[in-house]
């Protein structure tokens, strides 16, 4: 019998980039089916991130890209044990600038850190963008 191997990940993912996509793309390589946790604009607030686009915007955006098959609102740091368990979850995977943050989810599911990618980041893009063109 084929059983579904799901995955979970979350993040705000706002001005999207390649560095969210090689996220999602290598998080989908350990099994069929991922889940992605998009931050709300309120949670975002306790993260003190302040988005470009809104929460509904992101999440189609997410929506959108072929390694995703579901996405779920992200409104808290303490729905992880809750999602793991509502949707069977085997693996949650995030990149490794939160080593160590939720090691705690291991005696749910794996817990796995990918390497994040180094040069390109949402607030790299809005910074070059204010810069004055030479
Ligand atoms: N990421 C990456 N490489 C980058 C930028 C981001 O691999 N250059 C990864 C992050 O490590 C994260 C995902 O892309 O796994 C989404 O990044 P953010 O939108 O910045 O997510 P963040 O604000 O870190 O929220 O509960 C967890 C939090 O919601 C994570």
């Amino acid at each position: 019998m084929f059983v579904l191997r799901k995955i979970i990940t979350y993040g705000t993912f706002d001005i999207l980039h390649v560095g969210h996509v090689n996220l999602l793309r290598r998080a989908k390589q350990y099994g069929d089916y991922l889940i992605v946790g998009v931050s709300t604009d309120e949670f975002n607030a306790t993260k003190g991130k302040h988005a470009y686009y809104p929460y509904e915007h992101r999440r189609a955006i997410v929506e959108s890209i072929r390694y995703v098959d579901k996405v779920i609102p992200e409104e808290s740091w303490s729905q992880k044990k809750k999602d793991i368990h509502c949707h069977e979850i085997d693996t949650f995977i995030i990149g490794e600038d939160w080593e160590g943050h939720f090691d705690y989810l291991n005696k749910l599911c794996k817990v796995i850190y990918l390497p994040r990618t180094t040069g390109v980041s949402s607030t790299k893009i809005k910074l070059d963008l204010m810069k004055p063109k030479d």
